[in-house]
């Protein structure tokens, strides 16, 4: 198919669209163009997922506004269906790829989902069509890994027998389908016409920009966005440690900071999880590591990686204003999920202190009211506990009674790693208090 077929094939909603990878970026974006007209298979290698799908239901965990009606209503119309084949591919005018790029434990990226749907791909391509690929990859990963792949040793050449495209997507979770609606996104092509192309397509969709670009340039700007923030949350987890190590506190130096004009300090804390920020760092430094060795970007990583650490520090340190030993304690983790207000709990940093406080021999009980398995009582958690160690800053521990809660556990020992309370209320509830960034007024270094 030449590209003014196809971009006329787009622009009346009659290309057909495979999109491989079902997860919380595929499964919204193939039931998005599905809602607006387009003919749309997905593509995945979970059975189970598929035919929760065909059934019309959403396999997507956690609150996400409007997706399982969506699919169910897409599903319904027949303009949504899903399988394991990618026979289907032979039919598809588009298809695009949101499989999952993880890094692995010396931080390279893994990209064996990636590797495999594109193997998978290639000897079903039709002549013609657009591949897309929406998946978070390194920089330099479309030209040394996605189109050497899909070319297959001179059997096509991008951009004349086929187009090749990377658009980054910009989801966040709990709100898929409104990010992807109302986020602008970089439309990077191999060729000036596949981004082209790209652009028609993404506009049946995306009501924001979708700035056209060449594909490194995409690759660079959803890492060096994540990457960014990263950094940005690194600062002010260094500033924290700093204002502790002098006996300052850090909320009200970034507040203060932040009235100096360019300047926005974001939140110290106790650490960095998701699905996005711990990892997309690490695939920035790794496309340029051949020709540029990054130093900001590991050093920030470093940073944000201790602070589930620095939290079981000050659980020490608290407990020996309660003279009591780390070893044998009972610690109650509040808030397991990485974000708050959220259920998603990938790279929890509680995580990271669970295993710590683990280490030094403590024993842990978790409490996350979002989180199914740790939805229990709180008062039933923390009783008989010698610590409190708040990680996550949902909500429904804004207003915890810290009187009757001093009732239950064994010590008043509470560790605010998100800065959920004002120490004096905790410390006027008489408890022991410790908080990052909360430095001890005549605890100066050197002093
Ligand atoms: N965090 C801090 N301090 C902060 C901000 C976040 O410690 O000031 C921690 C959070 O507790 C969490 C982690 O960092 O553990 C990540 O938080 P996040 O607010 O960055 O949320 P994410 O991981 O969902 O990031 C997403 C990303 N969006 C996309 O990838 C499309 C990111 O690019 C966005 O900047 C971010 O949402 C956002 O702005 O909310």
């Amino acid at each position: 198919m030449d590209f003014e077929t196809l971009l006329k094939r787009m622009e009346e909603r009659a290309a057909r669209l495979v999109v491989i990878g079902l997860g919380y970026v595929g499964l919204p974006v193939a039931a998005s163009f599905a809602r607006v007209g387009f003919d749309v298979t997905g593509l995945d290698v979970n059975a189970e997922k598929t035919a929760i799908i065909n059934r019309g239901d959403c396999p997507i965990e956690g609150k996400e506004p409007g997706l399982a009606e969506l699919v169910a209503e897409v599903v319904a119309a027949g303009r949504l269906r899903a399988t394991g084949d990618y026979a289907v591919c032979r039919e598809a005018d588009v298809v695009l790829i949101a499989v999952e790029t993880p890094i692995d434990s010396i931080h390279q990226p893994r990209y064996s989902a990636l590797r495999a749907a594109l193997r998978s791909l290639e000897p079903h391509l039709k002549p013609g069509a657009l591949v897309i690929i929406e998946s978070t990859i390194a920089p330099g990963t479309m030209e040394r890994l996605v189109r050497p792949i899909l070319e297959a040793g001179g059997k096509r050449t991008s951009g004349r027998d086929f187009y090749l495209v990377h658009c980054p997507e910009r989801v966040m979770p709990g709100m898929l389908l409104r990010n992807l609606a109302q986020m602008s996104r970089v439309v990077g092509g191999d060729t000036p016409e596949a981004a082209r192309l790209a652009q028609a397509f993404y506009r049946h969709i995306v009501e924001a920009d979708l700035d056209l670009a060449d594909c490194v340039t995409a690759e660079l700007v959803k890492t060096g966005e994540n990457a960014y923030r990263d950094v940005q949350i690194a600062f002010a987890n260094e500033l924290a440690l700093i204002c502790e190590g002098v006996g300052a506190d850090v909320w009200r130096v970034r507040e203060l900071v932040n009235k100096s004009p360019g300047r926005n300090v974001l939140y110290p804390g106790a650490g960095v999880g998701g699905h996005c920020i711990p990892k997309d760092p690490w695939l920035l430094a790794y496309g340029a590591s051949e020709m540029v060795q990054a130093r900001l970007i590991p050093a920030a990583r470093a940073v944000n990686d201790f602070m589930p650490l620095h939290m079981a520090d000050l659980t020490v340190e608290a407990l020996e204003e309660a003279s009591l030993e780390i070893e044998g304690a009972r610690v109650a983790v509040l808030g397991y999920a990485y974000l708050e207000n959220s259920d998603d709990t990938r790279n929890s940093p509680s995580e990271i202190l669970v295993n710590r406080l683990a280490e030094l021999g403590a024993t842990t009980c978790v409490h996350d009211p979002w989180v199914r398995e740790y939805q229990g009582d709180l008062a039933e958690v923390v009783s008989g506990c010698d610590a409190l160690v708040v990680m996550v800053a949902h909500d429904e521990y804004r207003d915890l009674d810290l009187e009757y809660l001093r009732g239950l556990v064994a010590h008043p020992v509470l560790v605010d790693g998100r800065n959920v309370f004002r120490p004096e209320r905790v410390s006027a509830a008489g408890w022991i208090y410790r908080g990052v960034g909360r430095g001890r007024p005549g605890s100066r270094a050197g002093e």
